[in-house]
């Protein structure tokens, strides 16, 4: 049996009320609450061990040092790289994303080359691409999506030519919720001698994300969606690939000798992380992984699915509301449209109730677009919701839906 209100105790957020209701908490795809274990690790840090990091002899370094770093190691075998020095530490899913696309441009990128996005991308992996392929006169092309909310992956197999550099695409959309085939991806893509990033910031909360067996290039994700702080995320890049990259920032750390003249670069991963980096995140961050980790192996994360399917069946017995986004492999995100209401006063009557969602485009305007939509009313779960949460949730739905209707 799976004990949530065991988890639930983690987590002291969730015993907050809102607007004077108990709190509901369906934003996870936003980012996740963080549990009791990770706060004390930040103030830990804070209160034993603030330190910089690789540059001072002394112990309280040392001791901030070695944590720093232990947290590289876990984060590698959390997703299976080979070797630690491919993780490097990031602020978040858009700045690995950046690095890689600035860093990238500047060594296998050309005039007339070609970038591959999909059409249900977070604008943080369209946004850097546009700019880098702007710069070089490269060509930005996109996967389509068919009715269910999938990747037209025949419509890959023809887009893709001898001069796509670089496929960019979502693990798991933070709309629709569809899971992407990234390994089949990967296998055309390096047919064609593409290199293969994925955004994973949607993927690792909810999947067992091994980097070796997808075989993809880069893989980018962030602390704050896996129980994590804010402010701090994962670029995984292959080895052989990031030895030939060029730094994205330059400055302290990413140094090996400075003279006016010429500057040599630090070895991986620190040529990569330029400045004093988000060091007590960082260290918190182990403690969420090794969190996530033991729930993965509880089986808590698949709780998740019952959450999927018990929320879609009840919101589809509800009069005027459209699922958007139907894969069959899907995770636990529901986007939907209510009839004649506007997602924005859908979240706002919810909240009046204490049940947090998100309404609006999400970062993705373009899959907007693609759908004929401006926006969706979308709920998305962690390991500490509950059914009886997603009852509460559904009823107040059917109140606000019933109520417009009598209006109308
Ligand atoms: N990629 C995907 C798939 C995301 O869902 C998000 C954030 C990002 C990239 C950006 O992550 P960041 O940590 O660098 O900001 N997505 C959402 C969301 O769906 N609602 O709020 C943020």
């Amino acid at each position: 049996m799976i004990d949530i209100a065991q988890v639930r105790r983690d987590f002291k957020i969730l015993n907050e009320k809102i607007n004077g209701k108990p709190l509901i908490y369906f934003d996870n795809a936003a980012t996740s609450q963080k549990p009791q274990v990770v706060v004390d690790a930040l103030l830990n840090y804070y209160q034993q061990i603030n330190s910089n990091v690789h540059r001072g002899v002394h112990s309280l370094a040392e001791k901030a040092t070695n944590a720093f770093e232990k947290t590289r190691e876990t984060v590698r075998g959390f997703i299976n790289a080979k070797f630690t020095e491919e993780i490097i530490f990031t602020k978040g899913t858009t700045e690995g994303i950046n690095l890689v696309a600035r860093s990238l441009s500047k060594i296998s990128l050309e005039k007339g080359d070609e970038v591959i996005v999909s059409a249900m991308e977070h604008h943080a992996n369209i946004v850097p691409w546009q700019m880098v392929c702007d710069e070089v006169g490269a060509k930005l092309k996109v996967i389509p999506i068919t009715l269910k909310g999938e990747l037209d992956l025949d419509s890959f197999e023809s887009l893709i030519t001898p001069k796509t550099k670089i496929v960019a695409v979502i693990h798991v959309s933070n709309v629709l919720g569809t899971v992407n085939d990234i390994k089949g991806i990967t296998k055309t893509a390096h047919k064609h001698n593409a290199l293969v990033l994925v955004d994973g910031a949607q993927g690792i909360p909810h999947l067992d994300v091994d980097v070796q067996d997808l075989d993809c290039d880069f893989y980018a994700f962030s602390a704050h969606k896996v129980y994590g702080p804010t402010g701090i995320g994962v670029l995984y890049g292959k080895k052989e690939l990031l030895e030939k990259m060029p730094p994205f920032l330059g400055g302290g750390e990413m140094i090996s000798e400075v003279t006016f003249e010429k500057t040599t670069y630090n070895e991986l991963p620190y040529k990569f992380e330029a400045g004093t980096p988000n060091i007590g995140d960082v260290i918190a961050f182990d403690s969420a992984v090794n969190y996530l980790k033991q729930k993965k192996e509880e089986n808590i994360v698949a709780h998740e699915n019952e959450l999927l399917e018990y929320a879609t069946k009840k919101l589809k017995e509800i009069e005027g509301i459209k699922i958007v986004g139907e894969s069959d492999n899907k995770i636990s995100v529901i986007s939907f449209i209510v009839e004649g209401i506007h997602s924005f006063d859908l979240g706002m009557m919810l909240d009046a109730q204490g049940i947090e969602i998100r309404t609006g485009h999400h970062c993705a305007q373009p899959l907007m677009r693609a759908l004929g939509i401006e926006g969706t009313a979308r709920v998305s779960f962690a390991i500490y919701n509950t059914k009886e949460e997603v009852d509460i949730f559904v009823e107040e739905l059917k109140r606000i839906v019933g109520k417009f209707a009598r209006k109308k």
